[in-house]
């Protein structure tokens, strides 16, 4: 993968991790967020505290993957029933993690409503029904926000002002001229959608709760 971020390479990865048995494979998850990283990184310092904590995130999902409990961490549905039963989804220790306290289907469940926001984020970009400011606020107001306190909400609101026009945010996208970076676009929508649907097992996600 280059340091450049490349919207196409994400979209791959996270298509990669939609597995025939309709699972999440974790490790491509891991891998488009990485991508996403990268875009996060090119829009500025501004950015930088979402960078920071979807980095730290990802980390956390790294470090249970590569942590004696592994295999569990396959799959998204793998995680979920594993955490279930070994009661650590609401922040049980961890064994020999280094995540004391903090679960993988609590970590996943705050990745997964950022892409909701990224899906609705870029699905109005490319349909053209703003500016990528005015579409980003209102992708987070109506999914993202509701779970973030004030404090957050102002940094994001601030930092969603500086983001360029539409056809500069194209380009970021690095998949060619607007018209072409708007046909990938219009490819990326149903893979975030797709990701969203994927659900947990017979057993049930944990129960949505807000600030946990
Ligand atoms: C323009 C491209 C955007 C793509 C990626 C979007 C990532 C969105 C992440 C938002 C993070 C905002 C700052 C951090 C907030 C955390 O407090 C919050 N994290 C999330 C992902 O919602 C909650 O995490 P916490 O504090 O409960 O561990």
């Amino acid at each position: 993968m280059s340091e450049e971020f490349s919207l196409q390479e994400v979209i791959d990865s996270f298509r990669l991790s939609l597995s025939d048995s309709k699972e999440i494979f974790l490790d491509q998850y891991v891998e488009g967020w990485r991508g996403l990283v990268k875009l996060l990184n090119s829009l500025g310092s501004v950015f930088g505290f979402i960078s920071k904590d979807v980095v730290n995130k990802l980390s956390i999902l790294v470090s249970l993957r590569g942590g004696p409990e592994g295999a569990h961490y396959l799959s998204l549905q793998s995680m979920v029933q594993y955490e279930l039963q070994s009661g650590l989804v609401e922040g049980g220790d961890h064994p020999a993690s280094g995540t004391r306290g903090v679960s993988g289907c609590r970590t996943l469940l705050r990745l997964h409503r950022a892409l909701r926001w990224l899906q609705l984020f870029l699905g109005g970009v490319s349909r053209d029904e703003g500016t990528p400011p005015t579409l980003c606020s209102l992708a987070y107001s109506q999914s993202l926000s509701q779970h973030h306190p004030w404090v957050i909400r102002s940094a994001a609101g601030l930092a969603f002002r500086m983001l360029p026009p539409r056809d500069p945010f194209l380009r970021m996208l690095n998949a060619g001229e607007p018209p072409q970076a708007v046909e990938v676009l219009g490819g990326a929508v149903p893979v975030l959608g797709e990701l969203q649907f994927r659900s947990p097992p017979a057993g049930g996600a944990p129960p949505p709760s807000k600030h946990r």
